[in-house]
């Protein structure tokens, strides 16, 4: 089933040059972008959007290092999209990820993994990401012109 999920390169990825390369990855897997914007994350954006970890230990740093640069956020759109990028990103730490994924090729720790997707395990997280980052008509509605040839 075709679905939208949230996608951000973090601060780190953004200022080692790897917006290129990820949304190359992306594309040519085949998923179609339907939104990005390049900007930063305030202090209750952050909060908001890692609410969960709020009394974790790793909080206040995760808050500090999401700050502390500009991000690229993108909704990516496509048949079972939230859990092909999940794969496509690897594990939550980089040490543990396959070569091949995208942590696992261009990170070594855990405060500093690249970047974040929404996880279906967390129940409406697409949707309540998504929304926290775009407004509805800062997405766009088209078809990809090769898309009879990603899917029968
Ligand atoms: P995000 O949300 O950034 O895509 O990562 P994951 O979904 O893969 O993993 P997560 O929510 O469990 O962790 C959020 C974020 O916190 C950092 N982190 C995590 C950390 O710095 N120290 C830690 O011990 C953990 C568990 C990394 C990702």
């Amino acid at each position: 089933m075709s679905e939208r999920t949230f996608v951000m390169v973090k601060p780190d990825g953004v200022q080692r040059g790897l917006i290129g390369e990820i949304i190359s990855r992306f594309e040519t897997r085949g998923l179609k972008l339907a939104g990005a914007k390049f900007m930063q994350i305030d202090e209750e954006l952050a909060h908001e959007h890692y609410g969960e970890h709020e009394d974790k230990p790793f909080f206040d740093d995760l808050v500090e290092f999401i700050t502390a640069g500009p991000v690229m956020a993108m909704v990516w759109e496509g048949q079972d999209a939230t859990r092909q990028v999940r794969r496509m990103m690897g594990e939550t730490d980089p040490a543990d990820s396959a070569p091949g994924t995208i942590r696992g090729d261009f990170g070594l720790d855990l405060g500093r993994n690249v970047i974040h997707g929404s996880d279906n395990e967390d129940e409406g997280a697409n949707e309540r990401e998504i929304a926290l980052f775009f407004d509805e008509d800062e997405l766009v509605d088209y078809e990809r012109i090769d898309a009879e040839w990603l899917y029968e």
